[in-house]
């Protein structure tokens, strides 16, 4: 069995196949790669990628584990995206695509008009989140080019302005999120946090509104400017820290994280140069969505819970 033409990183799939565990068929292998835990998708994305005809069969299989059905483009590329790591090689990436279209076509029949569309859109919307989220992109697309850069691309005619308004915002709103999984990066312990989502945070010195992306573990708070972002801005260990709602008259159904001996909060985060400094927050205030997420952070945060409601 060792002459099967495994990438070295997938060692893990032979091993099991040689020892009767797994078997070499193109739906067993799928399925392991799809629901087995604590794979590396990073490797999971190469074997998916390789041009032989078994990892060809695979990847038709993988992606039929995946139901698109109802739902938009983007919504399905960011399933799509997240349970492998898309590979740098062309050839790769261009074969994943095209077995992503015809799935989502086969799923969402009538939707484009031919599988052609599917995929040459799905590599818009990936280059539009590159444009859209990466710093080193100053030229922001807005949604008028957006729009008339993929004139024509349904066998000659145009998308629905409403379906490409509708990709353009979700993505704005939310950039696609990667899996890191090299073992080396503090992916892992966000690997199953507590509690994330989108909060606004006030600077400590300079009072500026600022959106980030809040991962609650291990006894701490780590956020980013981008869900993407491998490396936190700041980290916010909130042993001895107190939290509670706060009525604030600049922005809606706040929290605030504070140390009830009133002393600054230790912390630290990171300058723009990647210096880490300590944080200089007398007390963290943010702002949450709604007041049910306000309450649900509270209570993730717990034990350090206190009910009181304070107005300032
Ligand atoms: C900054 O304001 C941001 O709000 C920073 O938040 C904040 O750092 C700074 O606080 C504040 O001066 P400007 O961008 O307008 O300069 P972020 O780091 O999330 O971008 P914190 O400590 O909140 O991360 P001070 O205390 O460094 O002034």
């Amino acid at each position: 069995m060792s002459d099967f033409p495994f990438p070295p990183l997938l060692q893990g799939v032979q091993y099991l196949v040689e020892n009767g565990l797994l078997e070499w068929r193109a739906e067993s292998v799928a399925e392991f790669l799809y629901k087995e835990e604590g794979l590396n998708k990073t490797a999971i994305g190469n074997f998916l990628g390789e041009r032989e005809e078994m990892h060809l069969k695979i990847l038709k299989a993988f992606v039929g584990l995946h139901e698109f059905s109802d739902l938009n483009l983007v919504q399905a590329l960011r399933q799509f995206l997240w349970s492998f790591r898309l590979p740098g090689e062309a050839q790769k990436i261009d074969r994943m695509m095209e077995a992503f279209a015809a799935r989502y076509c086969g799923c969402n029949p009538g939707v484009f008009q031919s599988t052609d569309t599917c995929y040459i859109l799905s590599f818009a919307i990936i280059m539009l989140n590159t444009s859209l989220h990466n710093p080193n992109v100053k030229d922001k697309p807005t949604l008028q080019r957006f729009v008339s850069m993929n004139r024509g691309i349904n066998n000659g005619e145009d998308l629905p302005t409403e379906l490409l308004t509708k990709l353009y915002t979700s993505i704005r709103s939310e950039p696609f999120k990667i899996p890191e999984d090299d073992g080396n990066d503090l992916t892992l312990t966000f690997f199953n946090p507590d509690r994330e989502g989108w909060l606004l945070k006030i600077g400590g010195r300079v009072k500026t509104w600022k959106r980030r992306w809040f991962i609650l573990t291990d006894s701490c708070l780590y956020y980013f400017e981008y869900t993407t972002d491998k490396d936190p801005i700041g980290i916010i260990p909130l042993e001895n820290l107190c939290v509670r709602a706060l009525q604030d008259s600049s922005k809606p159904f706040c929290l605030e994280l504070y140390n009830h001996k009133g002393q600054k909060i230790k912390a630290c985060k990171t300058e723009n140069k990647g210096r880490v400094v300590q944080g200089k927050h007398q007390s963290y205030k943010l702002s949450a969505a709604s007041a049910e997420e306000r309450d649900d952070w509270i209570d993730a945060i717990r034990p350090f819970k206190s009910d009181v409601i304070v107005s300032i």
